[in-house]
């Protein structure tokens, strides 16, 4: 396994669609298997394929805690089946947001189907800190970060910060290079 290197914001690979996968095969296991060693290790509880640079419609999310048995969840082509009418809002972090936290309200529960590690057809109900991250993962499928949940002031204060960030090169792991609207 490698340990991916993951893009930080503002950087305009954040912000494109990503192409569904055909079928799970051994190329796509071993990204699946790269980026969950990358999560673990950043640590975080979930990353999305663009956040490493790849173009491909792959999530995968592990919300257990240290002291608890791994429970990772590998999916190809993820899809909200159903959403629930009542949201839930939680503190979100990103690991291409290094050190910004903000509240975002989303449905309090999901069902998502998606192809598993095995090319496997599946279903998954999630709540609580599942729900919110398998939604959180999905969006950066699309180009959309937490941020763009949030008021125009508070994203442009992250947007500002991440920026100076990227030019004192204390946090940065990919050159700056587009200005804060990229984001
Ligand atoms: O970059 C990402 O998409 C991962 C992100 C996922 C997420 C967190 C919180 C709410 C929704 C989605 C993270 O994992 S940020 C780091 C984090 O939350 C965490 C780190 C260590 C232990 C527990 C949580
Ligand atoms: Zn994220």
């Amino acid at each position: 396994m490698a340990l991916l290197s993951i893009i930080i914001a503002p950087d305009p690979r954040l912000k494109r669609h990503c192409a569904p996968v055909e079928r799970v095969d051994t190329t796509i296991r071993t990204l699946m298997d790269d980026m969950l060693e990358t999560m673990y290790e950043a640590p975080g509880v979930g990353l999305a394929a663009p956040q490493v640079d790849a173009l491909k419609r792959i999530i995968v999310v592990d919300i257990a805690k240290k002291d608890q048995p791994k429970q990772p969840y590998r999916m190809a082509n993820p899809e909200l089946l159903w959403v629930s009418d009542d949201d839930v809002t939680y503190e979100e972090g990103c690991l291409s947001l290094p050190e910004h936290y903000a509240e975002v309200a989303r449905p309090a529960r999901c069902k998502v189907r998606y192809l598993d590690h095995e090319n496997e057809l599946r279903e998954l109900e999630a709540d609580g800190l599942l729900a919110t991250c398998v939604q959180h993962e999905m969006d950066h499928l699309d180009g959309i970060l937490f941020v763009d949940h949030i008021s125009t002031l508070k994203r442009n204060m992250i947007l500002r910060k991440l920026v100076k960030t990227k030019k004192s090169g204390t946090a940065a792991q990919e050159p700056a290079r587009e200005p804060a609207r990229a984001l």
